[in-house]
């Protein structure tokens, strides 16, 4: 089996997404791929109410109960290859994760490592992405499926999905629409890359 392991801190919607869309197109027949477990740094993390009403075995590791955040980040992968059985492949996928990771960690699961932004990357990389682009005066914005390389943010693009910016458009309303795309293309861009690991 290919273990995914999905990262979050708060609603956990992607992650739900992901499950669901898992379930739905059979990724255990396809892909040999499970989603095994949901890790968070925050314990009222939402999603967890969610994984575990799925069956999914679910962990927290609050990153405030560390020194530094190598300390942190070790422990953390301590936790995900736990879930993998010997010769098994692990994908580890961020959904709204809003701890930025050590390149040691980075390294040491490069190429299976995803995340989704909520931009048009390169376009505003880091926090607080929708009110930039409204700032910005962008007519369109969207959000990026892409692996995790040790510079934030960046890293090989493997999907990405364009919303329209509406005039009058709030942060939160903008946020919404590009959270409906993500659903679609999170899923989708996991589902290319269990093909190749
Ligand atoms: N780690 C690396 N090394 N590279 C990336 O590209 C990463 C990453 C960890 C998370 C998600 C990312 C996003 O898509 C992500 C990408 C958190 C922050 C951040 O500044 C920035 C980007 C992302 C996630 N976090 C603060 C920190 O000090 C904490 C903010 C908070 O707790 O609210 O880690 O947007
Ligand atoms: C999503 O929009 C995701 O792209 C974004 O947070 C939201 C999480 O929603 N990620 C980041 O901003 C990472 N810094 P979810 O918890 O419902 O999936």
């Amino acid at each position: 089996m290919k273990n995914i392991i999905i990262l979050i801190s708060g609603g956990g919607s992607n992650m739900a997404a992901i499950v669901e869309t898992a379930r739905r197109d059979d990724w255990a027949g396809r892909y040999g791929a499970r989603v095994a477990a949901v890790l968070s740094n925050k314990a009222e993390a939402k999603g967890l109410v969610f994984a575990r009403s799925k069956g999914i075995t679910t962990d927290v590791l609050d990153h405030k109960g560390f020194a530094t955040r190598e300390a942190f980040d070790e422990a953390l992968a301590t936790r995900i290859d736990g879930v993998a059985q010997p010769g098994e492949a692990t994908l580890v996928v961020l959904a709204g994760f809003m701890r930025i990771l050590t390149p040691v960690f980075v390294s040491r699961y490069a190429g299976r490592l995803v995340n989704i932004h909520p931009s048009l990357l390169p376009a505003f990389p880091g926090l607080h992405t929708h009110q930039r682009a409204i700032d910005a005066g962008c007519k369109f914005a969207g959000a990026t499926v892409h692996l995790v390389t040790a510079e934030l943010d960046h890293g090989p693009i493997l999907a990405q999905a364009v919303v329209p910016v509406l005039p009058g458009d709030t942060a939160d309303a903008l946020a919404a629409r590009v959270l409906t795309q993500e659903h679609l293309i999170y899923p989708r861009g996991i589902a290319d890359l269990l093909q190749k690991v």
